[in-house]
């Protein structure tokens, strides 16, 4: 008796998860022809990042989102296969120090420019599987809320480029402490 509840949850369960996976996967299919038909509404430009001494476990990623779209975007997340965690982060001043903060997304307004840059917003990568070195690019896949997900070549620039002389120095002092 008992085997016949438990054998009847184990399949509720199974049932369950096939569920979620069709569910999502017919998500995933809207998703896709989404972004097919909306791709050219939201463009990524001038993805750059800097070079770091091979050390380094951290760095950024910086580029400028045009939505051509009549409604507002909003980027949700992104992924590398160059970093272990790549999350989305915006700088905020408290008093004199700036100090960066990890938000959940970042609109787009409709026929709108945004760009992320030193100081400002930017899509931080955390525990790098690799030296960032000049010359060379990573991989960045970007997922919107509506244009879907958008694949960019991040160009990385040797650090006496002037990409660093615009902005202050960030502090990433909290994620050394991983
Ligand atoms: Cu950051």
């Amino acid at each position: 008796m008992r085997l016949t509840v438990l054998t009847a949850s184990v399949l509720a369960l199974t049932l369950g998860v096939a569920a979620a996976t069709s569910a999502e996967q017919q998500e995933m299919d809207h998703q896709h022809s989404t972004s097919a038909t909306q791709q050219t509404t939201l463009v990524v430009k001038s993805a750059w990042s800097r070079e770091l001494p091979p050390t380094a476990p951290v760095g950024a990623a910086f580029l400028t989102l045009s939505n051509h779209a009549d409604q507002a975007d909003r980027l949700l997340s992104a992924e590398s296969s160059i970093a272990e965690v790549t999350e989305l982060h915006a700088h905020v001043h408290e008093g004199d120090v700036m100090r960066m903060v990890k938000v959940d997304g970042i609109d787009i307004p409709a026929h709108s420019d945004l760009t992320l840059e030193p100081g400002g917003y930017h899509i931080m990568l955390i525990n790098l599987h690799k030296p960032l070195v000049a010359g060379q690019s990573l991989p960045l896949t970007l997922h919107f809320e509506r244009a879907g997900q958008v694949d960019v070549t991040v160009q990385i620039k040797s650090s006496d480029a002037g990409t660093s002389a615009a902005a202050p120095e960030m502090d990433h002092s909290q994620h050394n402490q991983h």
